[in-house]
């Protein structure tokens, strides 16, 4: 006897099991029928599924399909993220190439991005530096403290209800500041003492569900290359400050890297966008375009 098809949200994927949650709060264990597993699209923390619970005397139910996505992260691999939440801190060193990495490809997806700067009690400049950096992308920055709590209100505030992504390096604090927002009680460790680096302490990502709050607590991470397939000239699109100065520049084509009477150029050297973030943009830019030409090979 065929029983009826249940609907849930993934919530963690471990080897070949997956804990999905229903709207109702039940949790089960699910491995993913043949017919998922031949679409070699593998469920993720946060993908909406159809699945048949365990019948009697059975170990797990069967993940019978995913729905369709709304976006998609590939790094840290999670689906349906509407907000993405770089944490950053003073220690480990912030790396805001990477920062700009995860931010080109979050704005493809239409998420909305937050930046939420950890360890205040160790500087507190750090985040006013960050917010004037990204304001021009239209990107908040909270500072924020774990321990303390400073901060964290607002950071809640700006979440809202919306399934939001904690991103970023280890080390920075992801999961103790998910634990200070949230009462949970994830795993968090130390700095490596000799190069004060994260230990990689989160290892999977799970989507933590509770008080009003929807969040993923992800692995921390260090690289992420440039997107392969895309086209050059799509990366500036992803960078919300440029828009003002789109039509402006001397050739209609400009990539705003090193061409003559390029409008963003000069917006960057008068200030009026972050020349950092710009500098970053060429170098993500370079990568973008060597990809691009080896994209047959
Ligand atoms: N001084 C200070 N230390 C903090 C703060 N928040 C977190 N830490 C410390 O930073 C270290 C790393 O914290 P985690 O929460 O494990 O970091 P994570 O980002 O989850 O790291 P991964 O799981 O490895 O990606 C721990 O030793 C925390 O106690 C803070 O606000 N201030
Ligand atoms: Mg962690
Ligand atoms: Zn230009």
């Amino acid at each position: 006897m065929a029983t009826k098809s249940l609907r849930g949200t993934v919530v963690q994927g471990i080897g070949s099991f997956y804990t999905v949650r229903t709207a109702e709060g039940e949790e089960y264990i699910l491995r993913a029928q043949k017919k998922v597993r031949r679409t070699r699209l593998s469920p993720l923390p946060g993908d909406e599924v159809l699945f048949s619970p365990p019948v009697e005397g059975s170990e797990h139910g069967w993940l019978e399909e995913i729905l369709p996505r709304k976006t998609l992260c590939l790094r840290p691999p999670v689906a349906n993220v509407e907000t993405l939440i770089i944490v950053l801190a003073p220690e480990p060193e912030p790396d805001l190439m990477l920062a700009d990495r995860q931010i080109a490809r979050a704005v493809a997806q239409g998420m909305r991005v937050l930046i939420a700067v950890n360890k205040s009690d160790l500087d507190d400049r750090l985040a006013a530096g960050l917010r004037e950096e990204y304001a021009g992308a239209g990107i908040p920055v909270f500072p924020v403290c774990a321990l303390t709590g400073a901060g964290l209100p607002a950071l809640r505030e700006a979440m809202g209800g919306s399934l939001c992504c904690f991103s970023g390096q280890s080390g920075a604090g992801k999961s103790t500041t998910i634990n200070a927002l949230m009462h949970t009680d994830r795993e968090t460790g130390d700095l490596s003492r000799k190069i004060a680096r994260g230990k990689n302490t989160t290892r999977t990502a799970v989507l933590l569900e509770k008080e009003g709050l929807r969040v993923m607590d992800t692995a921390g991470f260090s690289l992420l290359e440039a997107e392969r397939n895309l086209p050059p000239e799509t990366l500036r699109e992803r960078y919300t400050e440029f828009l003002p100065y789109e039509g402006k520049c001397r050739f209609n084509e400009c990539l705003h890297d090193s061409e003559p009477g390029c409008a963003v150029a000069e917006a960057a050297k008068r200030g009026e966008i972050s020349p950092a973030r710009w500098q970053r943009y060429r170098m993500l830019l370079a990568e973008t375009r060597e990809n691009w030409k080896n994209r047959f090979g």
